[in-house]
């Protein structure tokens, strides 16, 4: 026998049987991290092939069964997403040492693990619309050539050398050695082609974009028109601080050049517009309060900002929509879908300016937030609407289509119901006795704020001074109340009335199915 199996103590210990189970599990876990980050390079350099982990990670978020739907709504928060990663790039190491262990048995039927282990992958991967198949058939044979080449690699230098000795220390050096070296190798591939591929990601926003001026400038919200309250939230989010929201593990990077956004289905002509024939259109701004049906009373998954871009109707109106096309249905380059009836924003005595944004709070869309191209529509929860990196504009009726979340279990038609949250002071702070800024932000897109009441403990309701409501119905508005606090525990409560006069609801409901409703409260320390 020649290295790296050679002869060892006993005489049927001449296969990976005698390998101790530490060492096995040890060679599957570092087999699987070098296919994982094989398929993460792959990914990153060749065009079509997309990332296995995330594609597995964005079919656990597509295949949530709906009775799992605050779960999945949980997970769509930044930190969730890597929280994800992190549980499926576990199990794949769980998943790979158990191969190790198989491989005492047989190489060849640790082999075929690989390959069904990379098979899912691969099979998660082609689902992903940026996906070619040939690309991704590649990848899997990349993963699997390197996953079983490294196992029988580090399964051969963990075979006991020395017969006839106790001691055992060389080989294990030897072992750790390999599997230390691999293990820097998964490691250092796994974190380039990632890092390659967010990077990749991020540069788009930073792509040349020729987007003219706006034909009529809006007056800007300045300093003067918030109050200056610390700890109170800004009529203006600015980008950074906006909440992010959606189902997309990796940010869709969108080249610019090669955008298109395709306005088709119930229309008499379908028109297809490049990024520069669609920002050569008249654009227009507007501040307009977005919100996400999953926000909980006194959330924050709510925020105003300043959008620029095409009127929508303006783009409809190239296409013609016909008579009867009830439901408009924007899809996203990733294939995520949203759907809100027609009549929303075409409604003769009421029609809201619903626009494709390209740009946020005076800059270009950042990714996160749906570069290059996004829809905005005023009074409308985001899940139904507010679809970012847009490529379709589909017309259909309202039978003929649900958007993504409707058949998970949230409502079809989704109004932005009148909330109201307080910023300041915060629940559980203490306060000092005496004259306290109480303040927060009340929105009812696009029905506006005309009211906004505070009660402490079980007092009477006491109107809020409100911030300017220059800008429109379709924002929200800031709201303070001077509070004499007296020492002691107190109870404060908010509730808003929007522009039709209907107060808020107080009834207490979950987000799923149309939003949550109840008053917001927190409780002080009074000293
Ligand atoms: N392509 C795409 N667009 C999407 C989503 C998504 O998952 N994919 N989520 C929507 C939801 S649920 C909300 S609340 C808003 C959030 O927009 P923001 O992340 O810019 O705040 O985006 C909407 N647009
Ligand atoms: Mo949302």
């Amino acid at each position: 026998m020649i290295e790296p199996y050679p002869t060892s103590r006993a005489a049927a210990s001449t296969s990976p049987r005698a390998i101790s189970g530490w060492q096995a599990a040890v060679s599957g876990a570092i087999a699987a991290a070098l296919a994982l980050a094989t398929g993460e390079l792959v990914a990153a350099f060749v065009p079509g092939a997309t990332s296995p982990i995330v594609a597995v990670g964005a079919a656990i978020i597509d295949f949530a069964p709906p009775g799992s739907k605050d779960f999945v709504v949980s997970l769509f928060g930044t930190n969730d997403k890597t929280a994800l990663l992190l549980v499926v790039g576990g199990v794949v190491l769980v998943v790979g040492a158990l191969i190790g262990l198989l491989a005492r048995r047989s190489t060849i039927a640790a082999g075929v693990a690989i390959v069904l282990l990379t098979g899912v992958g691969t099979l998660a991967a082609v689902r992903d619309p940026a996906s070619s198949v040939m690309p991704a058939l590649a990848s899997w044979a990349a993963q699997s050539a390197v996953g079983y080449l490294a196992l029988t690699t580090l399964l051969g230098a963990a075979v006991p050398a020395g017969a006839r000795t106790t001691d055992v220390a060389p080989d294990r050096r030897r072992f750790l050695a390999w599997a230390g070296g691999l293990g820097v190798l998964a490691v250092l591939g796994g974190g380039l082609g990632r890092s390659i591929l967010t990077t990749r990601a991020a540069s788009t926003a930073e792509a040349d974009t020729s987007i003219p001026p706006v034909t009529s400038p809006i007056p800007t919200v300045g300093p003067d028109d918030g109050f200056a309250i610390d700890g109170l939230t800004p009529l203006v989010v600015p980008n950074e601080d906006f909440y992010r929201i959606d189902t997309a593990l990796l940010v869709p990077s969108v080249d610019i050049g090669g955008w298109q956004l395709r306005v088709h289905g119930m229309v008499n002509k379908e028109v297809t517009l490049t990024f520069d024939q669609l920002v050569a259109m008249p654009l227009v701004e507007q501040y307009v309060t977005i919100a996400c049906v999953s926000n909980e009373v006194g959330g924050g998954l709510v925020g105003n900002a300043k959008w620029t871009g095409v009127p929508l109707l303006d783009v409809l109106g190239l296409a013609g929509v016909q008579d009867g096309a009830t439901q408009i249905v924007p899809r996203s380059v990733d294939g995520w879908t949203a759907g809100f009836p027609t009549e929303w924003v075409t409604h003769p005595e009421r029609p809201r300016d619903a626009l494709i944004a390209v740009k946020m709070n005076d800059e270009p869309l950042p990714v996160e937030h749906g570069f290059p191209a996004r829809l905005i529509v005023p009074g409308l929860y985001g899940y139904v609407s507010a679809t970012k990196w847009l490529a379709e504009l589909e017309l259909t009726t309202l039978e003929a289509f649900d958007a993504y979340w409707v058949p998970r279990g949230w409502a079809k038609e989704a109004p932005i119901l009148t909330q109201s949250r307080i910023d300041v002071p915060h629940e559980g702070n203490g306060v000092k006795a005496g004259l306290v800024n109480v303040a927060g932000v009340a929105w009812a897109p696009d029905r506006g704020i005309s009211k906004v009441e505070v009660q402490v403990d079980q007092g009477d309701w006491r109107a809020a001074t409100l911030s300017t409501t220059a800008f429109g119905p379709q924002t929200w508005v800031q709201w303070k109340y001077a509070w004499q606090a007296t020492s002691g525990q107190h109870t404060l409560t908010v509730r808003a009335t929007d522009g039709t006069g209907t107060v808020q609801e107080d009834r207490v409901t979950p987000p799923p199915p149309d939003g949550a409703r109840g008053y917001h409260w927190v409780t002080v320390d009074v000293t």
